[in-house]
Parts: structure tokens; C-alpha cells; sequence
């Protein structure tokens, strides 16, 4: 479906004002039943560009949703994609709660490439090849709609739930470890929430990345060297609340914690 440009920008607003007023809205999906995801991907990328006229700037790019333990948590059953704005980015290990509206955090890997990578023919060869490093990372996923509950339009309109991430201090070269047997323990307040391993995004992270560059030719985009992108979440996301403590550990990779404050 083609929405008329009026409509769009009127979600496109609707989706600033709540992430602006930290007040979740009832999903677009409800209003328009017939939002597809191609006309869900046109809303995110006006949205982006909202912001990037307003003086932001696209730092990277993520995927979503590409774990089992994320399609089972958020009912939903296939992976999506969203970008990473200059804004999104945390300079310290610190979750502020109150800048959000009910903020889950969830362990990821992060790559910074160094080379572009577009699609169609893009392999995990190429994404190994493309990458300048890699680092252990911590997203904060806010979703603007209702009990943190979407569709998957909904979701894609709303830029993957992007939020916050907070980058480990150590990134390591490509090679230095296994990143589908990578391990990640996930704790929230000292006690273990969640295991797994990198596999569980879309069965490597290099694979997740190179499905991304492939999926971004659809908008007529690419990957681009000096991105940071995120690779999935490898568990499914918490909810933090003002005094908790999420650390995750990835084996090789070191340890990650954030404190949210209010
Ligand atoms: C959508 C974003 C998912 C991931 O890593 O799977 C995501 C959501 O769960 O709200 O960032
Ligand atoms: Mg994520």
C-alpha cells in the first residue's frame, strides 16, 4: 500500500511526539489494517529523515528481531531492520529511565565496518571482510506503542524500537573469536536472566549483518564504512527500572554493565 504523503507525515509525526513526550500511542496498524511493510519501511525512513533534518546524524544501522527468544517474546516471525542515529548513541554506561518510556535492554554484538557493503551478493565472507571490529554492546529498545506490544509494521514504522547503545570499552579484530559459538550470559541485579550464544541471530552474526545489507537494497540503501551496526539481540530484552544493574558477559569478548538511573 501506497499511504498518501499527508498521512505518512502525520505518523511519522505521531511516532516523534510520544518517543518527545515519553507516551506510548495505540498501534498504526489499528487506524490503517492494511500497513504493509514496505509502506512501514517508507515511515521509518521519513521519520529518520525528520530527525537527521533536525541535526541528527545515521550513525549505523541494526537488525531486530532475529533470535527466536525475541520472535517468541514479541510474537512475531521474521527479522527486520532499523538505523541507528548519532542521538542513539550512549556515551557512558548509563541507562537515564526517565529520557524513555518503558526501556527493555537486551545483549548484543556490534560491528564497525570499514568497507560498504551492498547488497544483493552479500556473504559473511564479505561482512568478516568489511569489519574493522568488534564490540560487545548493550541496546535499549523503547518501544512508542502501547505495553511495548506491535505488529510487525507497527514495529518497522517505529524504528525497530530504537533507543539506546552502549558499546563495550574493548572491541576485539575480526578472527580473534568465534562469533557463532561466542557465549553470552546475561545478568539484571547480580542473577543470570538469560543465556545463549551468537548462533541464535539468524545462526551467526556474520550472516545477520549480511542479510541486513542485502534486505537494505529493497530501500536502495547500503551498509557504509564508519557504520556501526547491530547484529541482534542474542536473548530476549529486560525491563530496566532506576537502581538496576544489566551486565552481559561474552566469552572472548569481556564483560559489559549499565546502570539505569532514573
Ligand atoms: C524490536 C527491536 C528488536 C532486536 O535486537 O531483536 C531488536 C523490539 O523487540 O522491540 O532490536
Ligand atoms: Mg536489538
Amino acid at each position: 500500500m501506497t499511504l498518501p504523503p499527508a498521512t505518512e507525515s502525520a505518523l511519522v509525526q505521531r511516532l516523534l511526539d510520544a518517543e518527545a513526550r515519553r507516551q506510548a500511542i495505540p498501534l498504526l496498524t489499528r487506524e490503517y489494517p492494511g500497513l504493509d511493510l514496505p509502506a512501514a519501511y517508507c515511515i521509518q525512513s521519513a521519520l529518520i529523515a525528520r530527525k537527521v533534518a533536525a541535526g541528527d546524524r545515521i550513525a549505523g544501522r541494526k537488525t531486530g528481531l532475529t533470535s527466536k527468544s525475541k520472535q517468541v517474546q514479541m510474537g512475531v516471525n521474521e527479522a527486520i531492520h532499523g538505523t541507528v542515529l548519532a542521538s542513539n548513541l550512549l556515551p557512558e554506561p548509563v541507562i537515564p529511565v526517565s529520557r524513555f518510556i518503558h526501556p527493555r535492554v537486551e545483549p548484543e554484538l556490534a560491528l564497525l565496518l570499514g568497507a560498504d557493503l551492498t547488497g544483493p551478493c552479500v556473504t559473511p565472507a564479505h561482512v568478516f571482510a568489511a569489519t574493522r571490529c568488534i564490540f560487545p554492546a548493550l541496546e535499549v529498545i523503547d518501544s512508542r506503542y502501547d505495553n511495548f506490544q506491535f505488529t510487525l509494521a507497527d514495529v518497522v514504522a517505529d524504528n525497530a524500537s530504537t533507543a539506546g547503545v552502549i558499546l563495550g570499552p574493548e572491541p576485539v579484530a575480526p578472527g580473534t573469536c568465534d562469533l557463532g559459538l561466542m557465549g553470552v550470559v546475561l545478568e539484571k541485579n547480580g542473577e543470570v536472566v538469560a543465556t545463549g550464544a551468537g548462533a541464535a541471530v539468524l545462526g551467526h552474526p556474520l550472516y545477520a549483518v549480511a542479510w541486513l545489507a542485502n534486505a537494505l537494497l529493497a530501500r536502495g540503501e547500503h551498509l557504509r564504512a564508519g557504520e556501526i551496526v547491530l547484529a541482534g539481540a542474542i536473548t530476549a530484552a529486560f525491563p530496566v527500572e532506576p537502581g538496576d544493574t544489566v551486565t552481559a558477559h561474552f566469552s572472548g569478548l569481556g564483560s559489559l554493565s549499565a546502570r539505569a538511573t532514573a
